[in-house]
């Protein structure tokens, strides 16, 4: 009975999900634990959801704010999105309920930093955070909370929250104890300290999360599974940008500005990401390490073949036969991973200091490298920017990764203008699609252009790309970064009127002149 509790006070306060939604009132903010669909609450989400429901059905509004640390899953996000039951969501999402009300203006959402979430909180730009629901594996004779699956911000919502509840979720493997590390040497400014990580595996917190029990007003007994995300097989595409990039890190190599053991590999994830992985461990590479955010599949194959002899993340997202896999050698892999905060697993200062290898995906690059990672032709957010920014900015190399064309063939991921910067072109180092890679370091803005033109344009928008580039240097108000500002997005607005970015197939005007 109870046995993952060990303390008292915690066992007092147990209820049901149900009575413990009942503790949720309109207009609050609301921080949860959860991050790519691992280690959030699973129970009192849903229960708020039908109070929510109940209440708009009876004429009263009922709606809150909710923070996490990054995306979460549909007992989450999608329940409170169906039941229109949130103001504001941050700091980034995947799920498709949520991202329709986005998108249909029916909502707000902000999409921040990964790395930036936790002190802004503290900084107060969130206001008052008036209750925490954190999932957690279990609480300790001394009143610790044993972090689950992911800990993304859940140091700071247990600390700044007025109220708390907890999830102790019965399915979550209890042999995580121990691989946290939970940092609370974090000051504001000017009162900050260097963070002391210097090695990947470096310790330098506690592994339990600490809770002022007087502010737990409930704590529910759960027994449900993450978010599964299927491992799905790594296709053509992926694996030709995969192998860009192994060719690309054997060049480094070569050119003594790598070592055989390269740096500390940063990684998103999705089909790319696990294409590149899975070429790692073809590449021969040996006793790699990993400072990123989150452990999928991929990586714990690679932990298991020896390539890789350590990673540092704050969250799993594993599959079914990840998660058994895991479970099953969970003593050779808790030597070899630890979750730490998201404030440190994206930490600018350490990724600067390790000089990670930042890989990530894009939704498009325009011809001078600004990328695009979050908004759809401009203003449809896919899922936020994650952490890509705070390892773009920081890493020691940034690659971002994408085939050339989306939809198709209507949409070309290599554009005139990006319609939307979230890295911009100071920030991008290396470029694959399928096509090929352009290595931009040391380039100016139209040595770029080229590069990016021949190397990973696709073959039916090349020309296209060649023609506006040409005319814009000799037609552009400056020729440092030349641009025709009456065309520059002309291409997404061809495509919001004809659904196909090429002329020619929707019957437009060529725009070669
Ligand atoms: O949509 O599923 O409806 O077909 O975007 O695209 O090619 O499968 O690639 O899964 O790597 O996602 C940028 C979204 C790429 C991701 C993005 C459509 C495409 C498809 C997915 P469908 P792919 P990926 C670590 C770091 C920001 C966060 C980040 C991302 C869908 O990498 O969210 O990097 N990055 N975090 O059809 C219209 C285009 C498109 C396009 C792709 N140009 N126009 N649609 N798509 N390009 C993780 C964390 O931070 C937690």
């Amino acid at each position: 009975m109870h046995h993952r509790i060990h303390h008292r006070a915690f066992t007092d306060r147990l209820m049901s999900a149900a009575d413990a939604a009942r503790l949720v009132q309109p207009g609050m903010t609301v921080a949860m634990s959860g991050f790519t669909g691992a280690g959030y609450p699973k129970a009192v989400p849903g229960a708020l959801a039908e109070h929510m429901q109940q209440a708009h059905d009876a004429g009263q509004a009922f709606k809150i704010n909710v923070l996490t640390g990054a995306s979460t899953a549909p007992e989450l996000d999608g329940v409170l999105a169906k039941a229109d039951g949130m103001n504001l969501r941050l700091p980034y999402m995947s799920d498709p309920e949520l991202r329709r009300r986005i998108n249909d203006g029916e909502m707000e959402y902000m999409d921040i930093h990964l790395s930036h979430v936790a002190q802004h909180a503290w900084f107060g730009f969130y206001g008052k955070i008036d209750l925490a629901i954190v999932e957690v594996v279990g609480v300790t004779a001394e009143g610790q909370l044993i972090p689950s699956s992911s800990v993304g911000n859940n140091k700071t919502w247990l600390e700044m929250a007025d109220k708390v509840i907890i999830e102790v979720n019965e399915e979550q493997s209890a042999a995580m104890d121990g691989m946290h590390d939970i940092y609370y040497g974090t000051a504001l400014p000017p009162h900050r300290q260097p963070v002391p990580i210097t090695t990947v595996k470096d310790r330098i917190g506690q592994p339990y999360l600490d809770v002022d029990v007087s502010k737990v007003i409930a704590v529910v007994e759960t027994k449900a599974p993450d978010r599964l995300s299927p491992f799905a097989p790594v296709d053509a595409t992926s694996e030709k940008i995969a192998d860009h990039l192994l060719d690309f890190l054997d060049h480094e190599i070569r050119a003594g500005r790598l070592t055989e053991k390269l740096l500390p590999i940063q990684s998103g994830v999705g089909n790319i990401a696990n294409a590149v992985l899975a070429g790692l461990s073809r590449g021969g590479y040996k006793g790699l390490q990993s400072y990123t955010e989150v452990i999928q599949d991929g990586m714990l194959s690679l932990i298991k073949d020896g390539t890789l002899e350590f990673a540092s993340a704050t969250s799993f997202s594993l599959s079914e036969a990840g998660i058994a896999e895991f479970n099953q050698n969970v003593d050779y892999y808790r030597e070899r991973i630890l979750l730490r905060p998201q404030e440190m697993s994206n930490h600018p200062e350490v990724i600067r200091r390790l000089g990670c290898i930042a890989l990530n995906g894009m939704i498009e690059a325009d011809i001078y490298g600004n990328v695009n990672s979050t908004n759809v032709v401009g203003s449809h957010v896919m899922n936020g920017i994650g952490g890509s920014g705070d390892f773009a900015r920081n890493g020691y190399l940034s690659v971002f990764m994408s085939p050339s064309i989306a939809k198709g063939g209507k949409i070309s991921g290599i554009v005139p203008m990006a319609s939307h910067v979230d890295h911009t072109e100071h920030d991008t180092m290396i470029l694959i699609t399928e096509q090929g890679l352009a290595d931009l370091r040391g380039l100016s803005p139209k040595q770029r252009a080229q590069v990016i033109i021949d190397n990973c344009a696709h073959p039916d928008y090349r020309p296209m790309l060649q023609d506006y580039f040409d005319r814009a240097r000799k037609n552009s108000y400056g020729k440092h970064t030349p641009h025709l500002l009456d065309e520059a997005l002309s291409w997404h607005q061809r495509y919001i009127e004809t659904g196909d970015m090429q002329p020619v197939r929707s019957g437009l005007l060529a725009d070669a002149r």
